[in-house]
């Protein structure tokens, strides 16, 4: 079954919008396979966003996720990076629409509450990056209820 890296940024703990994100999730039906708060610093930052080097706003990025702790989280079910996408909405908040996370909690693009893998190739790196120890395997209960 598909998996999904999502991390609450620091805007988004500071917030007290962990539950309510995680609750987004959870409602839809994916199953949760990873969770941990935690705090992280410049090298694993840039790391994680290695692809975004170049970019004028890379420094700021990586500021603002070692600002505070991150939620960072391991998501599993059909087609769950995709459709986690969906469920964040546009990179910029102003783009983003209502019903989606970014749209209904979020404003400008520098504090933009959540990150989601953007493939299942990039969702795999991400995960081991950030689950070097492993995830917990589990199944709910609920799966026959949630898939024909
Ligand atoms: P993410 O990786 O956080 O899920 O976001 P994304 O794929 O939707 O967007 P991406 O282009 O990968 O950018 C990563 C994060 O960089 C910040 N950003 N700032 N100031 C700017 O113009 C700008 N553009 C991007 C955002 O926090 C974005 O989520």
């Amino acid at each position: 079954m598909e998996q999904t890296f999502i991390m609450i940024k620091p805007d988004g703990v500071q917030r007290g919008l962990i539950g309510e994100i995680i609750a987004r999730f959870e409602k839809k039906g994916f199953s949760l396979k990873g969770l941990k708060l935690i705090n992280v610093d410049r090298g694993f930052a840039e790391r994680h966003y290695a692809d975004l080097s170049a970019k004028p706003f890379f420094n700021g990025l990586v500021e603002y996720i070692i600002s505070g702790p991150v939620v960072a989280m391991v998501w599993e079910g059909k087609n769950v990076v995709v459709t986690g996408r969906k469920i964040i909405g546009a990179t910029n908040p102003a783009d983003s629409a209502p019903g989606t996370i970014r749209g209904d909690f979020a404003i400008a693009i520098g504090r933009n509450v959540i990150h989601g893998s953007d493939s299942v190739e990039s969702a795999t790196k991400e995960i081991a990056l950030w689950f070097p120890e492993g995830i917990v395997a589990w199944q709910s209960n609920a799966h026959p209820w949630i898939y024909e």
